[in-house]
């Protein structure tokens, strides 16, 4: 929904400034990269496309001043804006080629999923749905600092119920995870700009949850969704919260930040197991049921993929 106040050269301008924003968040990851793997090729080419989007920066500062100060006629507006368009198609070329450059290398594990900005069309879909499960474990890396409320690292629709299963920290609420629109609070602090590992698990048995941070278990409950199995047939979808299936995205409920290693086990993971995944032992299982790959996810509308090395990444 657009703000009517504002005239369509500032709309212009403020898509302009978010996929600026974009482009840094997508060159900072580089630059986490580039200080893995030294390698003076990526350095050179990093000022440089660092330096482009400080001058890019400049220029969309300075067109908002002129709007501010109500100065400048339409012909000059058009010019400019197609003289920062372009310079930010060919960066976002640039950018690309640099990414797919260190995406051969990999292996399919090693990545991580960025969702830069609040969006209602950024999000990833998992290839393949969730069979009916009468317990589960949900495991994720998640790094975010956005507030208030990081939004929504996953959503699980089926026919007829778009929130099957659900993780979402909206607003000013703590984080609370959705089992057949049923919901339990978890004692979850994430916000903080640093990589976090969680889990949850769940048995239809009573509907027991239990909430892991870091490899740590800070609470418990029972009663959630009890007796109810997990549908099979359903849209996994990371970054966004389904209010149908497949789509209905509400960009207030976005995920905002990085994610990695979803996994999911249509078990309950030992207090041990959990431990192993949130310290990156070499025990440490993957999903029996959606496994991490990059291959399974499929990204949209500006979400990235970038590599990832858990326990390993500085913070
Ligand atoms: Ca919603």
């Amino acid at each position: 929904m657009g703000d009517l106040s504002r005239t369509p050269a500032a709309e212009t301008l403020s898509q302009l400034g978010q996929t600026l924003q974009s482009l840094k968040t997508r060159l900072e990851n580089l630059e986490q990269y580039s200080r893995l793997n030294s390698s003076s090729q990526t350095n050179s080419l990093k000022d440089l496309l660092q330096s482009k989007i400080d001058d890019l920066e400049r220029q969309v500062l300075s067109r908002v001043n002129t709007l501010e100060e109500g100065k400048g006629g339409p012909k000059n507006d058009t010019e400019e804006r197609v003289k920062i368009e372009s310079a930010l198609t060919s960066l976002h070329q640039r950018i690309s080629e640099l990414e797919k450059g260190q995406k051969d290398n990999r292996p399919g594990d090693k990545f991580q999923l960025t969702f830069p900005l609040r969006t209602n069309y950024m999000y990833a879909k998992v290839k393949k749905s969730l069979p009916e499960m009468y317990a589960f474990t949900v495991c994720m890396w998640l790094r975010s600092s956005a507030a208030p409320g990081v939004g929504t690292p996953f959503s699980y629709a089926v026919p007829g119920q778009a929130n099957e299963l659900v993780l979402i920290e909206w607003g000013n609420n703590p984080m609370e995870i959705l089992i057949n629109d049923k919901v339990a609070k978890l004692p979850f602090v994430i916000n903080d700009g640093k990589w976090h590992h969680i889990c949850i698990t769940w048995t239809t048995r009573d509907g027991v949850w239990e909430a892991y941070q870091d490899g740590t278990q800070g609470g418990t409950g029972e009663n959630l969704a009890p007796y109810h199995p997990i549908k099979p047939q359903g849209v996994l979808v990371l970054g966004q919260e389904q209010d149908t299936l497949g789509g209905g995205f509400d960009a207030t409920q976005a995920f905002v930040g990085e994610l990695a290693h979803f996994n999911i086990w249509d078990r309950k993971l030992t207090p041990g197991e959990v431990y192993n995944l949130a310290t990156c032992s070499s025990k440490a299982l993957s999903g029996n049921v959606i496994a991490w790959a990059e291959s399974h996810i499929e990204i949209y509308g500006g979400a990235t993929k970038w590599t990832f090395e858990a326990c390993r990444q500085i913070n």
